[in-house]
C-alpha cells in the first residue's frame, strides 16, 4: 500500500524531506521560540467544520454541487481593514448566489482568506538597479519594501499573521451568520451591479428570474425571518500550506476523533512549485485530515498525478482531494484532457476545479504584471469544454479577486486598458480581479453551468 511505502507520519515528518520555498531564518532559536508559542495558541477552526467542508466537497466530487474558492492573492498586514474583509466576502456571496441560481446547484464557498499570507517565488533573490536582496515571500515571512532590513525573514511575523487570521475569521463568521449575508440583500447588491454594468443587459434576465423566485418564496412565507437557509450561509477558509513551521505549530489532534487536523484553516492546498511526491509539502499534508487541494499545471504528468493521489488520498475518500488545474488559456485545451481522462479511468474520486489566474499572467506594455480578462475567461471556457468532452464534472473555480475597485487585470465590461492599470494597482503580488470583473465572471460561469445541465 502507498501508505506503508510512505512510512509513518508525524506533524514534523516533513522535516526529513527536501523543503522548497523555505525562507532562511537567520536565528533558528527565535524561530523555535515562536513555533513553541504558536503551538499553544487556540485553533482557528474546529476539526468538525473541516469535516463538514469535506462532506460538502464529497458531494461536489459526485457531481452534486460547485466549489467557489476565491480571495486575495496574498493578504497583507498593511491592507488589514474590516472594509476589505467585508467587500471581498460580499463579492464572494454575490458570485455564489449567481452560481447557485444559474447552475441550480449548491455552491460551496471557500475564501482564500484568513491565512493566505505566504507566496512561492521563482527566484530567491530580487535584483533592482544592481542591488540583490532576498525576494519578498509574503507578510508572514518578510517585508515588501526593497530594503535589506525589511527582507530579512522574521518569525514574529507568524504571530501577527495568526492574530490577523483570527480576527478576520471572527468577522467572516459574524457576517455569515449574523444577518449580513441575507439572500435578499445579496440579491439587491447584484441588481445594483446589473444596473451599473455596461454589459448589464446580458445579465438582466438571470437577475430578473431570481427576483421573481425570491418574491415567490417570500409570498409562500420563506423569508430571512422564518428560514436560516435564506438568512445565513456557510463560509470556509483556505490558504496555500507553504510555510510549514507555521502549519505544523497549528496542527493538533482532534479530541473528538483522535485524528490530526491542521487547524489554521478548513482547507489547505499544495502549490504547483511544491508538489514533488517525495517533498516536504506533500509529506506534511498527507497526514492531516482536512480537505486538501493540489494545483496541477501544464507540467503535471498523468503518472505523477496518480502517484500524488495515491499518497494524498490513498483510501479514495470523496471530498478529501480537490485538483485545481492552472494551465493557461492556450494550454488548457491540450494539457487538461489527459489528466481528466487518467484520473477518471483510474476511478479516483476528486473535485476538479479551474484556477484561470496563475497560468495567465503577462507583463503589460506599461510594465505592470497583469492578467487579461479575456484569457481568464478563455481558460474557464476551456475547462468546461474539456470536462464535458471527458464526461467529468466541472466542479469549481478558484479566483484571485478583491472586493475593491482596483485596476490590476485588463479588460472586462469596464474595459480596463493597459494604460489604466496605473490608476489603482494595489496588489503586493499578483494582479487580482476587481469586484465587477469577478461578478461578471460569475455570470458567465453561471451560463456555462446552465449549459452543462441541459
Ligand atoms: N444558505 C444557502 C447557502 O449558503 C443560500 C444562501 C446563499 C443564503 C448565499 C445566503 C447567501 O448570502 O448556499
Amino acid at each position: 500500500m502507498a501508505l506503508e511505502k510512505a512510512g509513518r507520519w508525524a506533524p514534523d515528518s516533513w522535516r526529513s524531506r527536501e523543503v522548497r520555498q523555505m525562507p532562511s531564518y537567520p536565528d533558528m532559536q527565535r524561530l523555535e521560540a515562536v513555533e513553541a508559542r504558536l503551538a499553544n495558541y487556540p485553533p482557528l477552526v474546529f476539526a468538525g467544520e473541516a469535516r463538514r467542508l469535506k462532506d460538502h466537497l464529497g458531494r461536489v466530487a459526485k457531481g452534486q454541487g460547485f466549489l467557489l474558492q476565491g480571495g486575495d492573492c496574498a493578504e497583507s498586514f498593511a491592507e488589514f481593514h474590516p472594509n476589505n474583509i467585508r467587500d471581498t466576502f460580499r463579492v464572494m456571496l454575490q458570485m455564489a448566489v449567481v452560481l447557485t441560481f444559474g447552475g441550480a446547484t449548491p455552491v460551496v464557498k471557500v475564501g482564500r482568506m484568513a491565512g493566505q499570507f505566504a507566496k512561492p517565488r521563482s527566484a530567491d533573490l530580487e535584483e533592482i538597479g544592481g542591488t540583490a536582496l532576498p525576494s519578498y515571500r509574503g507578510d508572514i515571512i518578510n517585508g515588501f519594501d526593497f530594503t535589506a532590513d525589511a527582507r530579512v525573514p522574521d518569525p514574529e511575523r507568524m504571530v501577527q499573521a495568526y492574530n490577523q487570521a483570527a480576527s478576520t475569521l471572527n468577522l467572516l463568521r459574524a457576517f455569515a451568520q449574523g444577518g449580513y449575508a441575507d439572500l435578499h440583500k445579496v440579491h439587491q447588491w447584484n441588481l445594483g451591479f446589473v444596473d451599473r454594468s455596461p454589459q448589464g443587459e446580458r445579465y438582466r434576465d438571470l437577475a430578473n428570474r431570481l427576483d421573481e423566485t425570491l418574491a415567490f418564496m417570500a409570498a409562500c412565507g420563506i423569508t430571512a425571518e422564518t428560514t436560516a437557509q435564506i438568512r445565513e450561509t456557510e463560509f470556509f477558509t483556505s490558504h496555500e500550506a507553504l510555510l510549514l513551521p507555521y502549519e505544523q505549530a497549528l496542527t493538533r489532534i482532534d479530541s473528538t476523533t483522535g485524528d490530526w487536523y491542521d487547524v489554521s484553516a478548513h482547507m489547505l492546498w499544495i502549490g504547483d512549485r511544491t508538489r514533488q511526491p517525495d517533498g516536504a509539502h506533500v509529506e506534511f499534508l498527507r497526514g492531516v485530515k482536512n480537505p486538501i487541494g493540489l494545483k496541477c499545471g501544464p507540467t503535471t504528468d498523468p503518472d505523477e498525478l496518480i502517484r500524488l493521489i495515491d499518497i494524498l488520498n490513498p483510501m479514495d475518500e470523496a471530498g478529501r482531494l480537490t485538483l485545481i488545474a492552472r494551465m493557461g488559456h492556450d494550454k488548457v485545451g491540450d494539457k487538461l484532457a489527459p489528466l481528466l481522462r487518467r484520473v477518471r479511468d483510474e476511478g479516483r474520486t476528486v473535485v476538479w476545479s479551474c484556477d484561470p489566474m496563475h497560468g495567465n499572467t503577462v507583463k503589460s506594455a506599461t510594465g505592470y504584471k497583469t492578467r487579461p480578462f479575456e484569457r481568464i475567461l478563455a481558460e474557464v471556457r476551456g475547462f468546461f469544454d474539456a470536462c464535458r468532452a471527458e464526461g467529468v464534472h466541472a466542479g469549481g473555480v478558484h479566483f484571485e479577486m478583491t472586493g475593491q475597485d482596483v485596476t490590476e487585470c485588463t479588460g472586462g465590461a469596464q474595459a480596463i486598458t493597459e494604460h489604466a492599470l496605473a490608476q489603482r494597482y494595489h496588489t503586493a503580488c499578483d494582479p487580482r480581479l476587481n469586484a465587477n470583473q469577478a461578478l461578471e465572471l460569475a455570470f458567465l460561469v453561471a451560463e456555462g453551468l446552465k449549459a452543462s445541465r441541459t
